[in-house]
């Protein structure tokens, strides 16, 4: 098989940079190791910044995402029941949008089926070769047949598990990482959420997060010690919880997906290697506080999309060469966020501690200070797609 760029991973980063090149005429194939059921349900994300809305506007799969997705204008961070507004509108007049990233993901499947791009499913990428040459090979199996794409390129969208960073020589980067002692339950509950904006909130409990997937559907978090299990949590045992760290009144609903999440940051600081591209989770794993990995996705995709687009036009290998410099800009501003967001948020001392009491004193800042919640706005909201290059 042969094609323009071979495409490990049908993610989020993957499929986005497959229909971005389509628009521009440029052939692909993506190999995804599951079934299309599966990562169609995969439950994950569910915040969509401005730019990422931009980026589906552009390649025109966003009708649904403008029909069923919620936009919101502010969020609430909240300190042991004191409630804090951080109005986005007024600081950056922009919005983000609530739209699950498994809708995301079917809207961009079947705009690639429609636009004939191939999507081999249940096909994994075993071994990436000469990626330092002009000829880089993925080799594959699919239906227990060993086979191979032949390409100019490699989108190494495979996510955090997958092959592509193991294909980086390990002397061509630096790893950076923080493993926090806390984890996320999340919960999806056919409840009518009872409140308008998303609710971070820190209580001397832990953490809990009120987010919603519709009118109908809330999404729910817990700060849960790493050693949990789900089998500790009933539905009642939950809704309890959340009522008393949230502060607020829930409807109670059926809870029909519960799954616990360990928190990391992680991170490369080099995302290439001769013709092997890496994007998304594959080259950076953000703690979910900042709500920033598929957008974070998303905006690698857009600077490497720009790079072959370049190439393929003019047969320059300048925004190519940046590459890597531009994403790992970028990724820097969204790990501090997220890790800023975390720290803020979490229980991670007892009460009375020089760090809980410096903890409480962000938070009061952050009720008297303008710049204070400007700051956190603006990153919330993400930055300008080509602010980093
Ligand atoms: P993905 O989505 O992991 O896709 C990678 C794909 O590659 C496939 N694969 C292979 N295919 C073939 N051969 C191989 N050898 C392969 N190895 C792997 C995998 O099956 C998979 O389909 O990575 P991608 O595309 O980079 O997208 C990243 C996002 O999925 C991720 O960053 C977000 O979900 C993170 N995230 C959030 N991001 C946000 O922007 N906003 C949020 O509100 C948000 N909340 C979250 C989150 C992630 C969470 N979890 C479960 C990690 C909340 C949670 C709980
Ligand atoms: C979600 O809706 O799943 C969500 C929202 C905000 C976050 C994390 C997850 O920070």
């Amino acid at each position: 098989m042969k094609t323009k760029v071979g495409i490990i991973g049908a993610g989020p980063s993957g499929l986005t940079l497959a229909l971005l090149l389509q628009q521009k005429g440029i052939q692909s194939v993506i190999i995804e190791n599951r079934s299309r059921e599966y990562v169609e349900n995969r439950v994950r994300a569910g915040l969509l910044e401005h730019n990422t809305v931009e980026v589906f506007d552009g390649l025109q799969v966003s009708e649904r995402l403008h029909k069923e997705g919620l936009v919101h204008h502010g969020c609430y961070i909240n300190y042991n029941g004191v409630s804090q507004r951080i109005d986005f509108e007024k600081y950056t007049q922009k919005q983000v949008t609530i739209y699950g990233q498994q809708e995301v993901v079917k809207d961009l499947i079947n705009a690639c089926e429609a636009r004939q791009i191939p999507i081999i499913f249940e096909a994994e990428a075993k071994e990436i070769r000469n990626v330092e040459s002009e000829n880089p090979e993925i080799h594959f199996t699919h239906l227990g047949e060993e086979k191979v794409i032949y390409c100019d390129f490699v989108g190494g969208c495979d996510g955090f598990h997958g092959l592509a960073r193991k294909t980086l020589p390990k002397n061509s980067y630096n790893e950076y990482k923080i493993e926090y002692p806390f984890s996320w339950l999340g919960i999806l509950a056919y409840s009518v959420p009872t409140y308008d904006e998303l609710i971070y909130a820190y209580h001397s409990n832990g953490f809990a997060l009120a987010s919603l997937r519709s009118e109908k559907v809330s999404r729910l978090y817990l700060q849960v010690d790493n050693n949990d299990n789900v089998e500790n949590w009933s539905d009642e045992k939950i809704w309890n919880e959340l009522e008393l760290r949230l502060g607020i009144t829930l409807d109670k609903g059926e809870v029909f997906e519960k799954s616990i999440t360990p928190m990391r940051s992680f991170m490369i600081d080099n995302m290439q290697f001769g013709r092997l591209f890496l994007a998304g989770d594959s080259a950076h794993i953000v703690p979910p506080t900042g709500a920033k990995g598929l957008n974070l996705a998303v905006a690698d995709i857009h600077n490497l999309a720009q790079g072959l687009i370049e190439f393929y036009e003019s047969g320059s290998q300048e925004n190519l060469e940046n590459y890597s410099k531009k994403c790992v800009a970028r990724v820097w501003r969204v790990q501090d966020f997220s890790n800023f967001m975390t720290y803020l948020c979490h229980k991670q001392a007892a009460e009375g501690s020089f760090e809980s009491l410096l903890q409480k004193s962000k938070f009061d800042y952050l009720t008297i200070s303008e710049a204070y919640q400007k700051t956190i706005a603006e990153n919330y909201v993400g930055f300008p797609l080509d602010t980093f290059a």
